[in-house]
């Protein structure tokens, strides 16, 4: 059977999990797609074959042919889509952040509750990296003993203007924010961010980088840097201190090049170089647990609880001060996780 996907949002990771839609994976085929900018999303349904172009979201999920939506717009206009989704009863995956306010992730992990199934996939592709996997059974296995401490880099080369110091926690972080909780197996107690001196290529009034440090429900405390204008590549830095070792991410260059007494290799470029696998592998176990009839990955409550933390930052970054991370009671239906 071959799942027709739509996808909503032609932008630019829209246009590459259609082009893995397409190309890439096995089992899925893109069947229609929409965007507010209509143009964009005539232009990208010419480049493949037999594409329906629906004028909204709203009409591409009420279409009989879609069977699963993707939804790869502003992350703003998330939440509409996804309880759209919920309610026509589709799968749905959802590029992270699952919605922007901890009310609209709440509106969904309530819809999705009521449905009683879980319908929502959020893109946290970090968790399909074989790094990243390799670390967290590491860790599950107890080989390093109990953790205390975890130490994180998310280095960008550089953003687009419209770029906010806010959105090195919320676009960027959050990322490391979702490795946190997923490796260590608990949630984000308080939140604090240090604002270091700033880079010279900072734009003025821009807080870059910034030390977001995060104290886990069991006293672990993980330290994220994270910057956006880093220049040289795209640097993703990730180590667990145990009691009893340490596990690292080593440099994800596949070879080591040996010449005239050095040692080199490749640092990424961009994130969709660092993470092209692990996107395909993502995009590839959704199709395959949508076929099978369910999903699978982060949910829904991994997007509320990623959203909620990433407020707290918002707090902290503000203030200066330690706060704390507020949760609902998480429901049964995200406990077997
Ligand atoms: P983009 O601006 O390139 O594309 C977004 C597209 O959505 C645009 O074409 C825009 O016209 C369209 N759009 C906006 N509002 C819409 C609406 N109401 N209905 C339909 N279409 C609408 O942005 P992008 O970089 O592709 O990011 C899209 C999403 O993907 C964001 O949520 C972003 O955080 C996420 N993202 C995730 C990763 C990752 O590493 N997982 C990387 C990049 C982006
Ligand atoms: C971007 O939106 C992503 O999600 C990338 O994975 C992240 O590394 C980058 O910082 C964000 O801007």
């Amino acid at each position: 059977m071959t799942l027709d996907v739509g996808v909503i949002g032609t932008g630019m990771i829209g246009q590459d999990h259609i082009r893995r839609l397409a190309d890439v994976l096995s089992g899925a085929r893109v069947a229609a797609v929409t965007d507010v900018d209509t143009d964009r999303a005539r232009t990208v349904a010419d480049g493949l074959s037999d594409v329906r172009v629906h004028p909204t979201g709203q009409d591409l999920i009420a279409d009989p042919g879609v069977d699963a939506v993707v939804v790869t717009s502003w992350g703003p206009t998330h939440e509409q889509y996804v309880l759209a989704a919920i309610a026509a009863g589709k799968q749905v995956f959802c590029e992270k952040p699952l919605a922007t306010t901890r009310e609209a992730c709440e509106r969904i992990v309530d819809a999705e509750v009521a449905a009683g199934r879980r319908l929502v996939m959020v893109g946290f592709m970090r968790r399909y990296d074989e790094q990243y996997r390799a670390m967290k059974e590491v860790v599950t296995s107890g080989e390093i003993g109990a953790p205390l401490l975890m130490h994180a880099a998310h280095r960008n080369p550089s953003v687009p203007d419209h770029f906010t110091s806010e959105m090195i926690i919320t676009d960027s972080t959050v990322h490391d924010i979702d490795v946190a909780r997923w490796v260590l197996g608990e949630e984000i107690a308080a939140v604090r961010v240090l604002k270091p001196r700033v880079s010279s290529k900072a734009r003025p009034g821009f807080n870059d980088p910034l030390l977001v440090l995060l104290e886990m429900g069991s006293g672990v405390l993980v330290d994220v840097e994270a910057s956006v204008n880093a220049g040289f590549a795209y640097d993703i830095r990730g180590e667990v201190v145990g009691e009893d070792g340490t596990v690292e991410l080593t440099e994800s260059a596949g070879v080591l090049t040996k010449q005239r007494g050095r040692w080199s290799g490749r640092v990424p470029a961009t994130w969709k170089e660092r993470f092209a696998r692990a996107f395909d592998t993502e995009f590839q176990a959704w199709v395959d647990a949508v076929a099978a009839g369910g999903t699978t990955g982060p949910s829904a409550w991994d997007g509320y609880a990623a959203t909620v933390v990433c407020d707290t930052g918002l707090e902290a970054l503000r203030t200066g001060e330690r706060v704390p991370v507020v949760l609902r009671q998480r429901p049964d239906l995200y406990k077997e996780q």
